[in-house]
């Protein structure tokens, strides 16, 4: 973690509780290189890409939406690397049927996309805007008539600025006006989309919005770390009980970035195993527990405590349909006594093969956090949400030809398929992404489509990628190598 705004009284506890807390940070395993004894995925097993409002639809002033933290967070080129910003993104709110027929191309049978809150509301509350939703709808239709099933994320971290300036997550009344939209969306969408993750990486708007300050709405200040984890926690029972209350026959989820948190020393050496420990309660273990047991872990208490109101524990505990699973790569991380956390990040051992991110390739964390999953959290459905890598980071062209893509998604499949044959209820796969997007603060200068675009005329190019996920899809048989397809 950064320093600035972390002030050590306010996140030095963590560590007192992880040395107390029962639940291990995860250890690295070693399920790498294990293979599954089959290559074949159920016959129902559904196979899709991701995207997010944000970083795709662009058209940002069309039919009266309203201004997110996102439209106002990027209108400072100093907050993103290359100075772009998402005024036009994909153009997905004019394109979505290119969206579409990219989809129906790759033999997909599921999208997950999100729904611009500002677009539905452009307040946040109040008067919806039925031209917004209609957005939607068209785009659910044409998913429905490609046999395409939509997964709708209700907040990827475009939270309204009118909120914002109300407070943000750092005001309890921000959880109920999710549960408002919420229930909006199942009222008005929820006769054709059936399947609804309610929060994206909670974890990484929290810490990285708030504290860090790379992302918006670009604050940086410790104190926030109660308050806005314990609200959206909130916000997302609430959200979960008001949609279900409207319509009973929908598939409710929602995505978490769970990463493995190992210590950068050796297993015996306490001192950077507890800052570990400390920060798998703040990543992890603070949206896992609520959802899933009913409390936090220790370690989170101290933060949290000031905020949780009697009964919050059995708002934020709620039956779940599935848990959507962002993987990407594990984290590491050091005793830093220069940090008021004590929580410093560390690099990963020397030689792991690294992504463009400079992150670890290392399927078996997902492996870890499935198990996980598996035996400490009661074994719930589950769907891969997001899982990819990036091209090179840079401004130049797209690799259409993306071997180490593949390699990528062939690697962590195999993890999935493992775990599905040790007993995960795994639904399905998304690969992040489907085209080229607006990369958050990294703005265009990252690439994890499967589909290339041309920002100057919007037009999209299929990658090597793309075809081997089509072919994937087709036959539910993961190709054993990685060949140029
Ligand atoms: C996420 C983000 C995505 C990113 C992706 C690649 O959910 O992590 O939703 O928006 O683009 O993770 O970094």
């Amino acid at each position: 973690m950064d320093h600035e705004g972390v002030t050590r009284r306010a996140l030095a506890p963590l560590l007192a509780g992880a040395a107390l807390a029962t639940t291990a940070a995860c250890g690295p395993q070693n399920t790498s290189g294990k293979q599954p004894s089959s290559r074949r995925f159920p016959s129902d097993f559904k196979w899709g890409a991701a995207t997010s409002a944000f970083q795709i639809e662009g058209s940002l002033d069309a039919d009266g939406r309203g201004q997110s933290i996102w439209d106002v967070f990027q209108k400072n080129p100093k907050n993103i690397i290359d100075h772009s910003t998402a005024d036009v993104a994909c153009d997905s709110y004019r394109r979505y049927a290119d969206d579409v027929a990219l989809l129906a191309g790759a033999n997909m049978s599921a999208y997950r996309f999100s729904i611009s809150w500002t677009r539905i509301l452009p307040d946040g509350a109040g008067a919806v805007n039925d031209k917004g939703l209609d957005y939607y709808s068209r785009l659910t239709d044409a998913l429905l008539e490609k046999k395409i099933a939509p997964y709708a994320t209700l907040f990827h971290w475009d939270l309204p600025q009118a909120l914002y300036l109300k407070g943000g997550w750092a005001n309890r009344d921000t959880a109920k006006r999710l549960a408002d939209y919420s229930a909006v969306i199942a009222d008005k969408l929820g006769d054709r989309i059936k399947n609804f993750i309610i929060l994206n990486e909670a974890a990484v708007h929290t810490v990285v919005g708030h504290l860090l300050g790379t992302q918006a709405p670009g604050l940086k200040d410790a104190n926030l770390l109660g308050p806005v984890t314990h609200h959206q926690n909130l916000g997302q029972g609430l959200a979960i009980q008001a949609m279900r209350a409207h319509r009973k026959d929908l598939h409710i989820g929602t995505t978490m970035a769970l990463m493995p948190v190992r210590s950068a020393g050796p297993w015996w050496d306490l001192k950077d195993l507890l800052p570990a420990k400390a920060f798998d309660a703040v990543w992890n273990g603070a949206y896992l527990d609520p959802l899933l047991i009913g409390s936090y872990p220790f370690a989170a208490r101290q933060f949290v405590d000031s905020v949780v109101k009697d009964g919050d524990m059995a708002i934020t505990r709620q039956p779940i349909d599935f848990l959507g699973v962002n993987y990407y790569s594990p984290s590491y991380i050091k005793f830093d006594k220069t940090n008021p956390s004590y929580i410093g990040p560390a690099l990963p051992p020397k030689g792991v093969p690294l992504d463009a991110f400079g992150r670890e390739i290392d399927p078996s964390g997902l492996g870890e956090v499935l198990t996980r999953l598996r035996e400490d959290y009661g074994n719930p459905v589950i769907y891969v949400t997001e899982n990819g890598c990036s091209d090179p980071l840079g401004t130049g062209e797209a690799l259409l030809d993306d071997p180490f893509r593949i390699d990528y998604l062939r690697q962590h499949m195999e993890v999935t398929k493992l775990a599905m044959e040790n007993g995960s209820p795994i639904c399905g796969y998304f690969v992040w992404s489907l085209v080229d997007n607006w990369e958050w603060d990294s703005g265009f200068t990252s690439k994890f489509g499967m589909v290339a675009m041309n920002r100057t005329t919007g037009v999209r190019a299929t990658k090597a990628s793309y075809r081997w996920m089509a072919a994937l899809a087709k036959s539910g048989l993961l190709p054993a190598e990685t060949r140029s397809v």
